[in-house]
């Protein structure tokens, strides 16, 4: 009993993935993918590749363009801004541990939220009720 609730707890750790997400490809206000699930303990490495993005947790739906600095949580993030001065730049990443099996929203807060509002939006552990597809209207319709 002892030893296989130590395993058990051992498990999620040593299984524990990173999950690349790209941000900008093509010069588009996109992420790519646009929604992953992950487990906890994962990690999901965000990499800048053009213009001035952020990624940054907001609401699924309501007032969802522009995400709030620091990002919507419990246990949401805010990569800040992240100008792509020299593609390529190790600094051009970030990196998110996941710490629960919620849903979670993120956008880029550039410009007010235009690039919100154009769609530029991705999920964590979406949901049946709460799916991409839905969160990206909320934005645009925000
Ligand atoms: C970027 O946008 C162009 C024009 O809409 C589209 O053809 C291309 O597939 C997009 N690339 C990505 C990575 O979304
Ligand atoms: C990136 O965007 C932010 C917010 O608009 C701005 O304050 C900052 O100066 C920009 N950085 C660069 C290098 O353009
Ligand atoms: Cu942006």
């Amino acid at each position: 009993m002892r030893f296989s609730s130590l395993l058990l707890a051992l498990l999620p750790a040593a299984l524990a993935v990173n999950i690349a997400i790209q941000v900008g490809v093509d010069d588009n206000l996109t992420f790519t993918p646009v929604q992953t699930t992950a487990n906890i303990g994962d990690t999901l490495t965000f990499t800048f590749v053009s213009k001035n993005h952020s990624v940054t947790t907001t609401t699924f739906s309501g007032h969802v363009c522009p995400p709030p600095n620091g990002g919507v949580g419990p246990n949401g993030w805010d990569s800040g801004f992240m100008p792509v001065l020299n593609p390529g730049d190790p600094e051009l990443t970030f990196v998110y541990t996941v710490v629960d099996t919620a849903p979670h929203f993120a956008s880029c807060k550039q410009d007010g939220g235009t690039h919100c509002r154009s769609g530029m939006t991705f999920a964590l552990n979406p949901t049946a009720d709460m799916t991409w597809d839905e969160f990206i209207i909320n934005a645009i319709e925000s």
